[in-house]
């Protein structure tokens, strides 16, 4: 297997730390997003919409879309479990990723890329889409507050795949300017899972 990432990236460090979680590592080549290498022919090859990250399987065949390369390993690599082992219980995380990934993630990342132009190389900027995107985050995670407030994790009392996400969009919206963690009980849950190794 081969990892083809830019581990700065939100969705590269959804693998890296979901890596790190597991106890795994992988051979890895670093794509620069800036310089639009995830933009030219060889690299659509292996993902047609030109994002990261990419997992190259043994048998030559590119998987994209950072959760599935995540629920692969999880496949390759069951324990520990981040993902779910019941029906019910798979069937939250994957409630709480989907929420995390439609309402904040996409959101967060709208916001940054039409406020900031960072990628006005390769696609049509609108400022006002981003303010509006920015708002739709804050008020998701506002959402994501009162539920946290009766429960330690997403999912209740156990750290998945979908804390992952949601930690690592956190950080990267407050990297990027858009402060998402004052509120009290997104700033309980954030401390508890920055303070996992993995997010060292
Ligand atoms: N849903 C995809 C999103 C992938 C994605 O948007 N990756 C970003 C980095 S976080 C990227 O490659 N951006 C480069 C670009 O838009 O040109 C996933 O989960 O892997």
């Amino acid at each position: 297997m081969h990892l083809y990432t830019q581990s700065a990236s939100p969705n590269g460090q959804r693998v890296s730390i979901f890596l790190k979680e597991k106890g795994l590592e992988l051979p890895m080549t670093e794509i620069d997003l800036r310089a639009g290498e995830n933009l030219s022919e060889e690299y659509r090859a292996k993902n047609p919409f030109g994002r990261v990250p990419v997992l190259e399987l043994d048998d030559g065949s590119y998987l994209s879309e950072s959760q599935a390369i995540c629920r692969y390993m999880e496949g390759m690599h069951p324990d520990p479990n981040f993902f779910g082992t019941t029906d019910e219980e798979q069937a939250f995380i994957e409630m709480w990723s989907r929420r995390v990934e439609l309402n904040i993630m996409i959101p967060v990342a709208q916001a940054f890329r039409n406020i900031t132009g960072f990628f006005k190389d390769r696609e049509k900027v609108v400022p006002e889409w981003g303010e509006v995107a920015a708002e739709a985050a804050q008020t998701a995670v506002s959402i994501v507050n009162d539920h946290l407030a009766n429960n330690e994790y997403l999912t209740g009392n156990r750290y998945t795949i979908a804390d992952m996400t949601l930690a690592i969009t956190l950080n990267f919206a407050k990297n990027v300017g858009q402060d998402l963690l004052s509120a009290e009980h997104i700033a309980r849950w954030h401390a508890e899972v920055v303070a996992r190794p993995a997010f060292s």
